[in-house]
């Protein structure tokens, strides 16, 4: 089996909390930088109109989100517990909830100077400004709600008590880690390790947690460039699709497949495989020839077209 290729950038959360579990799970990879912000014309060939970061490649198939991607990294290291799916109803559930509540008030909540001296080292003035014009046309066009803008450090604090009471053992569910404390981390890594924030110093156990999360690192990449990436793409072949994953009456349709919270961008093609749990829609594109794009059905909509 060939490396996973990411495509992420070094200051995206969501992307963090990919190269933590990689590093957790003891894989080599690839990456492939990506700007901030769209365009990012090789994505567009590769994933079609889906726009969020991180995106994960394994020559002609693309996964497009963090709980897809991560089934991957579980299956390459036989690391079951890092499948939402695989862990408890509980667990889930609190995944859901720092998804929706935790994430964008830690992103508002770590805005300070460490982090803008950060992003200006990254970023040019003129592409800071595209990229904080880019987020707000973000916000103005998501379908749920972006909470945390004007009470964002009271709402991470209240999360941090929360995940301080939980921690009574090493990990938020037991005495290892899960997808559910990948799916935290990355949010409160914004703040502590990245703005080097000093908000969450009141929680001495979830500063250790988020220092024993560290360690696992982000496992060892190699730098694969944007042409190799689309290179790799063309010279494959797609995974083949078994005959117990086209369970969806609309086989061979031509579809529509959208994340149904924000940058709700949808990628057009032809539906090729269902899965109880993911859509898998073929494109063909000149710059890559016929890839697969993998969505997962939990936050997104697939509609005829
Ligand atoms: N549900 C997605 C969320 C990914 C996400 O929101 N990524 C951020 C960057 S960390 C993003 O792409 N934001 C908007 C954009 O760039 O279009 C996942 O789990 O992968």
């Amino acid at each position: 089996m060939t490396d996973l290729i990411l495509h992420n950038y070094p200051m995206s959360p969501f992307s963090q909390k990919m190269r933590s579990m990689l590093g957790y799970a003891g894989l080599s990879w690839q990456s492939v930088t990506v700007r901030e912000f769209p365009p990012r014309p090789h994505l567009e060939a590769l994933a079609g109109g889906y726009r969020k970061i991180p995106v994960a490649q394994d020559g002609a198939d693309v996964f497009c989100d963090s709980h897809l991607i991560a089934e991957e990294i579980a299956a390459r290291a036989n690391r079951p517990e890092l499948v939402l799916a695989n862990i408890s109803p509980e667990a889930q559930a609190w995944v859901q909830r720092v998804d929706y509540e935790l994430f964008f008030p830690c992103v508002f909540a770590a805005g300070n100077s460490t982090l803008r001296r950060k992003a200006r080292e990254s970023m040019s003035v003129t592409d800071l400004l595209r990229f904080v014009w880019d987020r707000l046309n973000v916000g103005r066009t998501a379908t749920t709600r972006i909470t945390g803008l004007r009470d964002a450090r009271t709402i991470v604090k209240a999360h941090a008590a929360d995940i301080e009471a939980r921690l009574t053992q090493d990990f938020l569910f037991g005495a290892t880690p899960t997808h559910a404390d990948f799916a935290t981390y990355h949010g409160l890594w914004m703040i502590h390790v990245l703005a080097e924030s000093s908000l969450l110093k009141p929680y001495p156990r979830l500063v250790a947690w988020i220092g024993r999360m560290q360690a696992f690192g982000d496992g060892v990449s190699r730098p694969l460039s944007i042409a190799d990436s689309l290179a790799l793409a063309r010279a494959s072949t797609p995974r083949a699709i078994a005959d117990n994953e086209r369970e969806d009456a609309r086989i061979g349709q031509r579809v529509r497949a959208a994340p149904d919270d924000y940058a709700q961008t949808p990628t057009a093609g032809v539906l090729v495989g269902a899965t109880p749990t993911r859509w898998i829609v073929a494109r063909e594109q000149a710059d890559v020839g016929t890839v697969h794009v993998h969505f997962p059905r939990k936050g997104f909509v697939l509609v005829s077209v």
